[in-house]
Protein backbone atom coordinates (compact mmCIF):
# COMPACT_ATOMS: atom_id res chain seq x y z
CA UNK A 1 0.00 0.00 0.00
CA UNK A 2 2.24 2.58 -1.05
CA UNK A 3 0.32 5.50 -0.80
CA UNK A 4 -0.29 4.80 3.23
CA UNK A 5 3.60 4.75 3.37
CA UNK A 6 3.83 8.16 4.75
CA UNK A 7 4.67 9.82 8.49
CA UNK A 8 2.39 10.74 11.16
CA UNK A 9 4.25 13.36 13.03
CA UNK A 10 2.67 13.68 16.55
CA UNK A 11 3.34 16.77 18.71
CA UNK A 12 2.48 18.29 21.56
CA UNK A 13 3.12 18.34 25.29
CA UNK A 14 4.69 15.68 27.59
CA UNK A 15 1.76 13.72 28.72
CA UNK A 16 -0.63 14.94 26.36
CA UNK A 17 -1.17 11.52 25.03
CA UNK A 18 1.18 11.35 21.93
CA UNK A 19 2.27 7.53 22.97
CA UNK A 20 -0.63 6.21 23.70
CA UNK A 21 -2.64 7.41 20.38
CA UNK A 22 1.04 6.54 19.06
CA UNK A 23 0.57 2.73 19.95
CA UNK A 24 -3.37 2.48 19.27
CA UNK A 25 -2.60 3.56 15.85
CA UNK A 26 0.29 1.06 15.55
CA UNK A 27 -2.45 -2.02 16.65
CA UNK A 28 -4.66 -0.69 14.20
CA UNK A 29 -2.27 0.08 11.49
CA UNK A 30 -0.92 -3.61 11.83
CA UNK A 31 -4.84 -5.08 12.11
CA UNK A 32 -4.99 -3.96 8.56
CA UNK A 33 -1.99 -5.11 7.42
CA UNK A 34 0.05 -2.28 7.02
CA UNK A 35 3.36 -1.71 8.00
CA UNK A 36 4.36 0.82 10.20
CA UNK A 37 6.98 1.67 12.72
CA UNK A 38 6.44 3.93 15.71
CA UNK A 39 9.45 6.40 17.10
CA UNK A 40 8.71 7.32 20.60
CA UNK A 41 10.42 10.21 22.09
CA UNK A 42 11.29 8.71 25.26
CA UNK A 43 12.73 5.63 24.19
CA UNK A 44 14.11 7.14 20.92
CA UNK A 45 16.35 9.32 23.29
CA UNK A 46 17.53 6.13 25.10
CA UNK A 47 19.30 4.82 22.09
CA UNK A 48 19.04 6.64 18.89
CA UNK A 49 19.67 10.48 20.56
CA UNK A 50 21.27 9.53 24.00
CA UNK A 51 23.68 11.96 23.56
CA UNK A 52 21.47 14.77 23.01
CA UNK A 53 19.98 16.96 25.83
CA UNK A 54 17.13 19.42 25.35
CA UNK A 55 18.52 22.32 24.59
CA UNK A 56 17.27 24.61 21.45
CA UNK A 57 20.14 22.52 19.23
CA UNK A 58 19.82 19.36 20.94
CA UNK A 59 15.89 18.87 20.23
CA UNK A 60 16.53 19.90 16.66
CA UNK A 61 18.86 17.46 16.71
CA UNK A 62 16.88 14.99 17.76
CA UNK A 63 14.27 15.64 15.42
CA UNK A 64 16.31 15.75 11.89
CA UNK A 65 17.75 12.22 13.16
CA UNK A 66 14.30 10.73 13.69
CA UNK A 67 13.23 12.47 10.36
CA UNK A 68 15.71 11.07 8.28
CA UNK A 69 14.23 7.75 9.66
CA UNK A 70 10.99 8.49 8.81
CA UNK A 71 12.17 9.32 5.54
CA UNK A 72 14.10 6.25 4.90
CA UNK A 73 10.71 3.90 6.73
CA UNK A 74 8.61 5.92 4.05
CA UNK A 75 11.36 4.52 0.89
CA UNK A 76 10.97 1.70 2.34
CA UNK A 77 7.31 1.50 2.13
CA UNK A 78 6.76 1.24 5.85
CA UNK A 79 4.53 4.32 7.58
CA UNK A 80 6.26 6.10 10.48
CA UNK A 81 4.85 7.26 13.58
CA UNK A 82 7.08 9.51 15.28
CA UNK A 83 5.63 10.73 18.77
CA UNK A 84 8.08 14.09 19.73
CA UNK A 85 7.62 16.89 21.82
CA UNK A 86 8.92 18.59 18.51
CA UNK A 87 8.20 21.74 20.34
CA UNK A 88 9.47 24.76 17.66
CA UNK A 89 7.70 25.05 14.10
CA UNK A 90 10.51 25.51 12.36
CA UNK A 91 11.73 21.92 13.78
CA UNK A 92 8.63 20.76 12.54
CA UNK A 93 9.31 22.32 9.58
CA UNK A 94 12.23 21.10 8.83
CA UNK A 95 10.97 17.05 9.74
CA UNK A 96 8.19 18.26 6.47
CA UNK A 97 10.98 19.19 4.22
CA UNK A 98 12.97 15.91 5.35
CA UNK A 99 9.72 13.64 4.60
CA UNK A 100 8.33 15.25 1.72
CA UNK A 101 5.50 17.30 2.04
CA UNK A 102 2.92 15.03 0.12
CA UNK A 103 3.59 12.03 2.58
CA UNK A 104 3.58 14.14 6.28
CA UNK A 105 0.68 14.51 8.06
CA UNK A 106 1.03 16.47 11.53
CA UNK A 107 -1.33 15.69 14.50
CA UNK A 108 -1.48 18.18 17.15
CA UNK A 109 -2.27 16.56 20.64
CA UNK A 110 -3.54 19.63 21.90
CA UNK A 111 -4.32 18.54 25.23
CA UNK A 112 -3.99 21.92 27.49
CA UNK A 113 -1.00 22.25 29.92
CA UNK A 114 -2.94 22.12 33.02
CA UNK A 115 -4.52 18.27 32.34
CA UNK A 116 -1.05 17.11 31.37
CA UNK A 117 0.79 19.00 34.36
CA UNK A 118 -2.51 16.88 36.51
CA UNK A 119 -1.92 13.74 34.43
CA UNK A 120 2.36 14.03 35.78
CA UNK A 121 2.93 9.90 34.99
CA UNK A 122 6.63 10.35 35.74
CA UNK A 123 6.32 13.52 38.05
CA UNK A 124 8.46 15.52 35.72
CA UNK A 125 6.12 18.51 35.89
CA UNK A 126 6.47 18.29 39.72
CA UNK A 127 10.13 18.66 39.42
CA UNK A 128 10.25 21.00 36.42
CA UNK A 129 8.23 23.01 38.93
CA UNK A 130 10.28 22.93 41.78
CA UNK A 131 13.79 23.71 39.55
CA UNK A 132 14.65 20.12 39.45
CA UNK A 133 14.52 20.38 35.66
CA UNK A 134 15.93 22.95 33.49
CA UNK A 135 14.20 23.57 30.47
CA UNK A 136 11.37 21.84 30.95
CA UNK A 137 8.77 22.04 27.80
CA UNK A 138 5.62 24.30 28.63
CA UNK A 139 6.70 24.96 32.47
CA UNK A 140 10.58 26.48 31.48
CA UNK A 141 10.95 26.13 27.84
CA UNK A 142 8.36 27.38 24.97
CA UNK A 143 6.48 24.72 22.76
CA UNK A 144 4.50 27.02 20.04
CA UNK A 145 1.23 25.48 18.88
CA UNK A 146 1.30 24.45 15.18
CA UNK A 147 -0.89 26.63 13.05
CA UNK A 148 -2.67 24.50 10.48
CA UNK A 149 -2.33 20.85 11.90
CA UNK A 150 -3.50 17.82 9.55
CA UNK A 151 -5.46 16.66 12.58
CA UNK A 152 -5.76 18.08 16.55
CA UNK A 153 -6.82 16.45 19.60
CA UNK A 154 -7.50 17.15 22.79
CA UNK A 155 -7.25 14.06 24.79
CA UNK A 156 -8.53 15.69 28.08
CA UNK A 157 -12.23 15.44 26.23
CA UNK A 158 -11.96 12.96 23.45
CA UNK A 159 -11.40 9.13 24.07
CA UNK A 160 -8.62 7.31 22.50
CA UNK A 161 -10.63 5.21 20.02
CA UNK A 162 -12.08 8.84 18.82
CA UNK A 163 -8.71 9.93 18.17
CA UNK A 164 -7.58 6.75 16.13
CA UNK A 165 -10.61 6.43 14.02
CA UNK A 166 -10.27 9.98 12.86
CA UNK A 167 -6.85 9.36 11.73
CA UNK A 168 -7.52 6.25 10.23
CA UNK A 169 -10.40 8.25 8.25
CA UNK A 170 -7.82 10.94 6.93
CA UNK A 171 -5.39 7.78 6.08
CA UNK A 172 -8.25 6.38 4.17
CA UNK A 173 -9.19 9.14 2.43
CA UNK A 174 -5.51 9.62 1.37
CA UNK A 175 -5.69 6.31 -0.57
CA UNK A 176 -8.73 6.86 -2.08
CA UNK A 177 -7.62 10.53 -3.24
C1 LIG B 1 10.73 18.13 27.71
C2 LIG B 1 11.65 16.28 28.75
C3 LIG B 1 12.62 17.10 29.33
C4 LIG B 1 12.60 18.49 29.07
C5 LIG B 1 12.99 15.06 29.97
N1 LIG B 1 11.65 18.98 28.24
O1 LIG B 1 6.79 12.72 28.22
P1 LIG B 1 8.06 12.00 28.40
O2 LIG B 1 9.05 12.82 29.30
O3 LIG B 1 8.05 10.60 28.78
O4 LIG B 1 8.87 12.16 27.10
C6 LIG B 1 9.52 13.42 27.10
C7 LIG B 1 10.86 13.23 26.51
C8 LIG B 1 11.03 14.35 25.49
O5 LIG B 1 11.70 13.90 24.42
P2 LIG B 1 11.38 14.41 22.94
O6 LIG B 1 12.40 13.74 22.10
O7 LIG B 1 9.97 14.15 22.59
O8 LIG B 1 11.60 15.98 23.01
S1 LIG B 1 11.97 16.96 21.80
O9 LIG B 1 11.03 16.68 20.70
O10 LIG B 1 11.79 18.31 22.34
O11 LIG B 1 13.34 16.70 21.37
C9 LIG B 1 9.73 13.83 28.57
C10 LIG B 1 11.23 13.77 28.79
O12 LIG B 1 11.82 13.38 27.53
N2 LIG B 1 11.89 15.02 29.16
N3 LIG B 1 13.45 16.32 30.09
N4 LIG B 1 13.50 19.32 29.60
N5 LIG B 1 10.70 16.80 27.95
Amino acid sequence: MPKLACTLWLTGLSASGKSSLAEALAESLEADDVLCRVLDGDAVRQQLSRDLGFSRKDRRENIRRVANLCQQLNDAGTLAIAALISPYRDDRNLARETVGAARFVEVYLATPLNVCEARDPKGLYRRARSGGIASFTGISDPYEAPLSPDLSFNTAVQPLTECVGLTMDLLAARLLS
